[in-house]
């Protein structure tokens, strides 16, 4: 792992949230901290109930492996492991494995003095899985609401209850976040490519600065959000996506269970149109 001279000297002791000193060092290029402890402890056991489900199912092929839910009659109880119980400990790993990462990434930051950015970005993130596999399920009282761990057996997930409410392209929380998507690798492909198109110059030129790439988008369209506008931007259309992805299946179901086109009724059944 390349280290540069100068990173030792970033490498400052405290922020930590919990362990005081204690966990306070470095592995390598890694920082250790509690959370790293536990991020390990969480990461390795759901690991190992995931492969040892996939010796308990009928087959190692990589792409059919699932580990599922329990069944919908279990409701929000515990299952027997080979029934659904194995997802429940897993979920339970994830969950504390991914938010053991977060928090390291708070004690980093801390003794950076950044701002939380990065684990806050992360953690809304972590809230579209817990939206998938807890607060939704818990809504509609089974477990086995969540989506199963497997390749294909999640695509299938995907794809049946998107069936279920019969065209979900017709939720609008749905149109929203795709719109979100689209639109974040729109503004990531217009800053990455303007990044390169500064740092590659013309034969015989010096590499541009901001000033240029302000004066592109002004020249082109007559506005430049800025250099850290655009970082922003990113940011929040990125965040948005993930965030309306969450609303848009979370309401599938506990706030609506019939076909997302029959949402749309209302529109038809305003009254301007008698
Ligand atoms: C910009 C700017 C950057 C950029 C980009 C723009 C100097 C280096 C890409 C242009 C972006 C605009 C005008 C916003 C587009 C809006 C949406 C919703 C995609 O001005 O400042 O910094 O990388």
């Amino acid at each position: 792992m390349a280290m540069l001279s100068f990173e030792r000297k970033y490498r400052v002791r405290g922020g930590t949230l919990v362990g005081g000193d204690l966990f306070d060092f470095w592995v390598g290029p890694f920082y250790c901290g509690f959370f790293g402890l536990t991020t390990i402890f969480f990461a390795t056991l759901g690991t190992v109930l995931i492969l040892w489900g996939a010796s308990q199912g009928p087959t190692w092929n990589l792409w059919q492996i699932n580990i599922a839910p329990p069944d919908l009659s279990y409701g929000l109880g515990f299952a027997p492991l080979l029934k659904g119980g194995l997802w429940q400990l897993i979920t339970v790993c994830a969950l504390g494995a991914f938010g053991s990462w977060a928090l390291r990434e708070v004690e980093i930051c801390r003794k950076l003095g950044m701002g939380y950015h990065v684990p806050v970005a992360f953690s809304v993130a972590i809230f579209g899985y817990f939206t998938l596999v807890v607060i939704r399920p818990v809504l509609m009282g089974a477990w086995g609401h969540g989506f199963p761990y497997g390749i294909l057996s999640h695509l299938d997930w995907v794809s049946n209850v998107g069936y279920q409410y019969l065209h979900f392209h017709y939720n609008p929380a749905h149109m929203l976040a795709i719109t979100l998507f689209f639109t974040t690798c729109l503004a990531l492909a217009m800053h990455g490519g303007l990044i390169l198109a500064a740092s590659n110059p013309q034969k015989g030129n010096t590499v541009r600065c901001p000033e240029h790439e302000d004066t592109f988008f002004r020249d082109l369209i007559g506005y430049s959000v800025g250099t850290l506008g655009i970082h922003r931007l990113g940011l929040y259309l990125a965040l948005g996506a993930v965030f309306f992805s969450a609303v848009c299946i979370v309401i599938s179901g506990p706030f609506w269970t019939r076909g997302w086109p029959e949402w749309w009724t209302w529109w038809l059944n305003l009254p301007i149109w008698s």
